[in-house]
């Protein structure tokens, strides 16, 4: 779309997303039922992808550029286009299943996650955890939901016991992820880990947790959830300039009241 993007256009996106992503929720949950062990690709240390990553995947490019004709990054399958996609002025990101490892446990701590970003700007948000009968949705400038409730990052009241998840992954030195854990608990601070950074975003957004903290993730992880967090409250660091979309980077997410304290642990400027 060379055009700008009118109210109607994103109106008419934000209806035909917010179906796909429950579409494609239904579909990972069934492929699970028949699900082999012998369908996991095996990307990196602890990385994988399933058959039913690349299918949700493929659900959603599909129906996207057949009804738009929009630029579409996955995870698994990346820009649907030629590389000049990354210059379009609507791109959607999508994680076909965030929380794979999850997923592939049983573990109902995973998400189909589709965000969309508009000139730069995340915009629209959808996750979709089927297995915790939770949707998240939000649109920029009109909040955010889940479940239709609206949400709102926590308030000071929980300041002296603030709850963090610190995310990591293979694309980082484990010892950087042990030296945040130490610095945030010899800072007062518990911590979580839960293998979904998109669900774990959407617990700042929801005030479950005070703040979200991870020193490498891609776009396709938090596309959706930068504007579920924001339009609830929350602070996030400007994860889409520079690279962040093609390479990715760290990632701090929080309420504003403790944003400042994770700032100086993390050394991301928010
Ligand atoms: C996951 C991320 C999470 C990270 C995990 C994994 P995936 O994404 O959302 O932040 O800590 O290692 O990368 O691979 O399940 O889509």
């Amino acid at each position: 779309m060379t055009r700008a993007m009118t109210s109607a256009d994103l109106e008419a996106r934000y209806a035909f997303a917010r179906e796909l992503v429950k579409e494609a929720g239904r579909l990972a949950v069934d492929m699970r039922k028949s699900a082999s062990v012998h369908d996991i690709e095996t990307k990196g240390p602890r990385d994988f992808a399933t058959a039913a990553d690349k299918a949700v995947e493929e659900l959603i490019v599909k129906r996207l550029t057949e009804r738009f004709g929009d630029a579409v990054l996955g995870e698994e399958f990346g820009f649907d286009r030629e590389a000049g996609a990354l210059n379009t002025n609507t791109l959607w990101i999508v994680d076909p299943i965030d929380g794979t490892y999850n997923y592939m446990h049983g573990n109902p701590r995973w998400c189909v996650s589709l965000g969309l970003v508009v000139d730069g700007v995340a915009t629209l948000g959808f996750l979709d955890a089927p297995q915790s009968g939770h949707f998240y949705e939000a649109r920029r400038g009109t909040g955010s939901f889940r479940n239709g409730e609206r949400l709102q990052v926590s308030g000071p009241a929980m300041a002296h016991a603030p709850l963090v998840e610190s995310g990591t992954s293979s694309r980082k030195p484990l010892q950087h992820y042990l030296d945040t854990v130490r610095r945030l608990m010899e800072a007062g601070i518990e911590t979580r880990r839960l293998g979904s950074g998109a669900l774990g975003l959407a617990q700042v957004a929801t005030g479950e947790i005070d703040g979200y903290l991870e020193d490498h993730i891609n776009s396709w992880d938090v596309a959706a959830a930068l504007v579920i967090v924001t339009e609830a409250g929350g602070q996030v660091n400007d994860f889409l300039s520079g690279d962040g979309i093609r390479s990715g980077g760290p990632i701090l997410a929080a309420a504003p009241w403790l944003v400042g304290r994770l700032s100086d642990i993390s050394g991301v400027a928010v």
